[in-house]
């Protein structure tokens, strides 16, 4: 154990220790901006400096481990000079125009400029010019970047991609894609994580809301909005509403007074892409003579792009099933369609999606049904729902509840579970498990696939046979697992894998919170509303089984096959 004294308190702290970790167990607060635990402790914004008695110049307190009898001061005269120098120097070079900036109100740079009591710059400003690709799902904004290396620590250190890095030299240096290609033409999977974990604007989605907002105030079209399994579980945060009243029922009421005709649930086609994906895994197996494995989930788009840029080997193995969101767009434009007696181009399918790569998915030609026209016209993310919410000035403290509308608007617990890491996978075995046995498991038969950790493996017992499961979410793990794989450590039969950690709960179109992990709190909601439904499998959904006696026939008929699966090789 190492002791010192910070601010003149006694503090005695584990060898290694930061000064900023041990200052925060005495309950004394050192602002940061780039600091995100273990994943950028390097300094770089030098907002949480600190003088240290006996140094000749402040350190920084995220990057400097304590030692014996060392005195520190974390708010002195100097320290707080040089921390205002430190901001002003960082807003020299950023466009402070946060009333046009949707990060305005939730960001690191605006908050701790505000604490420091900054109001004017005494430095000569120099904002970036260059502009990103505005039609790109992901956008950078290169004078909002305030080169804290967040976002190039996130995408090497965890989500194994190393798209950003440091370019150019002196006053030029900025982050752009580290190679020589532009960021459309990159192998970036899009998981947005970029976003999430940068602490300004320097990154942010396309905003598709105006787009929306056209269909919407069209007459001649029928806006149909589907929302995806994990946006129950955050989209309240950003108004203070505990999970408990940001219910789905208040979220459909909320999205009925921005103007959307119909209000639907992804956690329908969730069940949709397990029968699927049961029926296509369990044809697999009957075939294996002839089939690789393990079988892949498919409905994570950015898992997909992340698999045919970095490991175009294993892309015949990722399931033929379309994702949710997909599911939902081919059934929407036809099944439903005809029951409203409307001709599909009548209809504009919006999801609401916790995710970047959505927007890209919903727009890959070959992912489409031709004959009507695009599965999903816009998918939104829950932070452009949430923008849309606040323009139409309700006060989401005041919702009542307003039910779905059917027959799409109904899905089972299985399908809720979808937008945690675990959750597809064990949705998956329910309904395999009826599949294979003509009985129902226990719902929480495959409860051992839950929890937060980045690589989960198990072996379930399938009638006799055992079956090998593997969940991955992150796609550091992802890489990790794939080189297992090809070097024989591992075998296995499906294999899930979400892009970002956490899976979609965990997503880059979450709301943000800076620096705070939600994924495991919000993927205990949707497990909390699986326990609490009394419709856990999706072969027992009435809309699911509805939809196959009057429109599909059964899992992987033709009909099936032509709008619900996919080629990933397209
Ligand atoms: Fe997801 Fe999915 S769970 S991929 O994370 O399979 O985005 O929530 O909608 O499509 O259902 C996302 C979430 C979502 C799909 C489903
Ligand atoms: Fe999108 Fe979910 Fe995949 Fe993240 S895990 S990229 S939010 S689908």
């Amino acid at each position: 154990m190492v002791s010192l004294t910070i601010d003149n308190r006694p503090v005695t702290v584990p060898e290694g220790t930061s000064i900023l970790d041990a200052a925060k167990k005495v309950g004394i607060y050192i602002p940061t901006l780039c600091f995100l635990k273990d994943v950028n402790e390097i300094g770089a914004c030098r907002v949480c400096v600190v003088e240290i008695e006996g140094y000749t110049k402040l350190m920084t307190a995220c990057s400097t481990t304590v030692q014996e009898g060392m005195v520190v001061h974390t708010n002195n005269r100097n320290v707080r000079v040089a921390r205002r120098n430190n901001v002003e120097l960082i807003l020299s070079e950023h466009d402070s125009n946060c009333v046009l900036c949707t990060r305005s109100g939730n960001c690191g740079l605006q908050k701790i400029a505000q604490d420091l009591n900054i109001h004017h710059i005494h430095f000569e400003k120099k904002i970036p010019t260059k502009v990103g690709n505005r039609e790109f799902p992901l956008i950078r904004e290169y004078s909002k970047c305030i080169k804290c290396m967040r976002c190039v620590q996130f995408c090497d250190k965890v989500q194994d991609s190393r798209i950003w890095d440091i370019v150019n030299l002196g006053h030029e240096v900025t982050v752009d894609t580290g190679s020589t290609l532009r960021l459309e033409d990159s192998d970036c999977a899009l998981c947005g994580q970029c976003i999430t974990h940068c602490p300004v604007n320097g990154l942010h989605e396309r905003d598709d809301t105006d787009r929306v907002y056209e269909a919407i105030n069209d007459p001649d079209i029928i806006t149909v909005v589907q929302i995806a399994p994990s946006i129950r579980a955050a989209w309240g945060e950003a108004f203070g509403l505990s999970p408990k009243f940001a219910s789905m029922k208040r979220l459909a009421s909320a999205l009925h007074q921005v103007g959307f005709d119909y209000i639907f649930d992804t956690d329908f086609s969730a069940d949709l892409t397990i029968m699927e994906e049961a029926n296509e895994f369990l044809e697999r197996v009957k075939n294996k003579d002839h089939e690789k494995f393990p079988m892949f989930t498919s409905c994570c788009p950015g898992w997909v792009r992340y698999c045919k840029a970095h490991y175009p080997e294993f892309v015949d193995q990722i399931s033929t099933s379309k994702s949710p969101q997909q599911m939902f767009g081919a059934i929407a434009k036809t099944w439903y369609a005809q029951m409203l007696n409307v001709p599909p181009s009548k209809l504009c399918v919006v999801s609401i999606m916790p995710c970047i790569a959505k927007k890209h998915e919903c727009a890959i030609p070959t992912i489409n049904d031709a004959d009507a026209g695009r599965d999903v016209d816009y998918a939104l993310t829950t932070r452009e729902m949430n923008r849309m919410i606040r323009s139409t000035h309700i006060d989401p403290h005041d919702l009542k509840e307003r039910k779905l509308d059917m027959p799409l608007g109904l899905g089972s617990g299985a399908g809720a579970i979808f937008g945690a890491t675990g959750g597809v996978m064990e949705a998956a075995l329910r309904t395999a498990y009826y599949a294979v046995t003509g009985e129902n498991p226990d719902p929480d038969a495959f409860r051992d696939v839950r929890g937060i950790e980045g690589w989960k493996e198990e072996t379930f017992d399938l009638n006799g046979t055992p079956l090998r499961v593997a969940v991955v979410s992150g796609l550091g793990n992802a890489g990790k697992l794939l080189e297992a794989l090809k070097r024989g450590d591992v075998e296995y039969d499906f294999v899930e894998v979400m892009a970002c950690p956490g899976g979609c709960v965990g997503g880059g179109g979450q709301p943000i919170h800076d620096g705070v992990e939600m994924a495991e709190s919000r993927g205990k909601i949707l497990y909390d509303i699986d326990g609490k439904m009394s419709l856990r499998f999706s072969h027992e959904n009435p809309s699911i089984i509805d939809c196959y006696e009057k429109f599909l026939g059964k899992p992987l008929s033709e009909r099936s096959e032509h709008l619900l699966h996919t080629d990933h090789h397209s």
